[in-house]
């Protein structure tokens, strides 16, 4: 097994601008992952499951809603500190991030903006503290960058909903606790409701297969005539906007997490590049191989500073959804490209599972579709500047 001897790299010095606190929340991350996590991640993800034992800790660390209030559970942090977890934590593995900014951002942020009193009071605890796990049910068969297409549906009977249809490729669907599904009604408007494990008709089929996020579950949420009580229905907001709005938060945190695993793409790939010696000196005197490991450096600390910003515009409620569009898609594309150069440094080392680059590169490629594909952020960015909208 290998040791994680993973530091973090700050080439412009921005953790001056981080506060005691926020260096404390990431650095008691980064040790709870190397003592608990780097230890088992190869073989998590080789068998092709999440570590559930790992639940109780993320909790700990504040990994479930870490900017969501204290009267919920949560632990009323800033974006950054935010930010700083979604970091560490990709940079072990991108499914481990995934089970994070789920929770936090697709099951606890619409409970908290959208739900009831009551409804916050009964999950929100439960879901910080990783008693419940939660999941977001957004993309169908048929529907993925087009979710306004969706056709899952519910009908009013009066004293219930009655919800029909499916989603697929849902995050921690096949052991969740709930899920967050969005269905329109009879006029054909979204809205977001709770649905529990256990009721009659609801069932979380796993998808397997996957060559990426294997350390993630995958699954289909599938709804047969599933009566839902009236009060699991979000009723603080409704249209597409709503389900939206909880990716802009998820988008955010990937945004970070992306650079987290950029950073240990780049910190493995350095050290062996001073350790590995060829032709008689470290690989790491050669031109060809340093300007790999200039370019990465360089391509990590804009990343860092685009995303510093756009967390110091979202704790003042300023970002717009085009600016954490253009984050996620930068920093996603700019790891896939250091996670390919990282591997070609280490050589035939490069490809096996003694490495973590590997790993972080097959990740990537669900990272990059997910929460919006590159293309549909860049569309989102075009037609922020244009005015003019591509995407149909
Ligand atoms: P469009 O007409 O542009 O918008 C419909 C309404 O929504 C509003 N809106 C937003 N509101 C809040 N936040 C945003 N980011 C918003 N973007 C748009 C918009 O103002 C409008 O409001 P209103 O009041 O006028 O009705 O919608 P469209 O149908 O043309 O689609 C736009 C498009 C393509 C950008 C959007 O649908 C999109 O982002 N598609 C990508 C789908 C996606 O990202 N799916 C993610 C599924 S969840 C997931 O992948 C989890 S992975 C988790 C993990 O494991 O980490
Ligand atoms: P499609 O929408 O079919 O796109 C296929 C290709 O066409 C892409 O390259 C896309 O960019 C391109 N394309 C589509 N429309 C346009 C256009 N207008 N112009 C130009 N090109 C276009 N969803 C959830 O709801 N909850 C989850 O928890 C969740 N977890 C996921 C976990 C994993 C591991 C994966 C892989 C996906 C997950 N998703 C989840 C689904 C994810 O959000 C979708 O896969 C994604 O939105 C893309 O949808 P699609 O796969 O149907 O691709």
């Amino acid at each position: 097994m290998r040791t994680d001897l993973y530091q973090g790299h700050d080439y412009y010095q921005m953790d001056e601008w981080l506060t005691e606190e926020h260096k404390l929340i990431r650095d008691t991350a980064r040790a709870w992952i190397k003592k608990e996590v780097s230890p088992i991640i190869e073989d998590a993800f080789e068998q092709g499951k999440f570590p559930k034992h790992l639940i109780k800790g993320l909790a700990e660390i504040g990994g479930f809603g870490p900017y969501i209030p204290e009267q919920y559970g949560g632990a009323g942090l800033d974006q950054i500190s935010y930010g700083l977890l979604m970091q560490e934590l990709e940079r072990c593995d991108s499914g481990l991030r995934s089970t994070s900014s789920v929770q936090s951002s697709l099951v606890m942020y619409p409970i908290w903006k959208y739900g009831t009193e009551e409804q916050r009071m009964k999950y929100l605890p439960k879901l910080a503290a990783g008693e419940f796990i939660g999941c977001f049910g957004l993309t169908e068969p048929d529907h993925g960058s087009n979710p306004g297409g969706m056709i899952t549906n519910f009908k009013d009977k009066g004293d219930h909903y009655l919800l029909n249809g499916a989603k697929m490729w849902i995050s921690n669907a096949p052991f969740a606790d709930i899920a967050v599904v969005w269905a329109k009604d009879e006029s054909g408007r979204i809205h977001g409701l709770v649905v529990e494990r256990g009721m009659e008709g609801f069932t979380t089929p796993t998808m397997t297969g996957k060559w990426s996020l294997r350390a993630s579950d995958t699954g289909e949420l599938i709804f047969d005539n599933v009566k839902v009580p009236k009060e699991n229905l979000l009723p603080g907001r409704s249209g597409l906007g709503a389900p939206l709005s909880c990716l802009d938060s998820a988008r955010y945190g990937i945004a970070w997490g992306a650079i987290g695993a950029a950073l240990d793409c780049y910190d493995v790939a350095l050290r062996y590049a001073k350790e590995r010696q060829q032709f008689g000196k470290p690989i790491a005197g050669f031109q060809l191989q340093q300007k790999k490991l200039a370019e990465m450096i360089t391509e990590i600390t804009k990343a860092q500073l685009l995303t510093f910003r756009l967390g110091q515009l979202r704790n003042d409620g300023r970002a717009t959804s085009a600016q954490i569009s253009m984050a996620k898609r930068n920093n996603v594309d700019m790891a896939i490209h250091i996670a390919r150069e990282a591997r070609q440094i280490l050589g035939g080392m490069g490809i096996i599972n003694e490495y973590p680059i590997m790993r972080h590169m097959m990740n990537l490629e669900s990272v990059i579709t997910y929460e919006g594909t590159h293309d549909i952020h860049l569309l989102i960015t075009g037609m922020d500047i244009t005015g003019e909208n591509a995407f149909s």
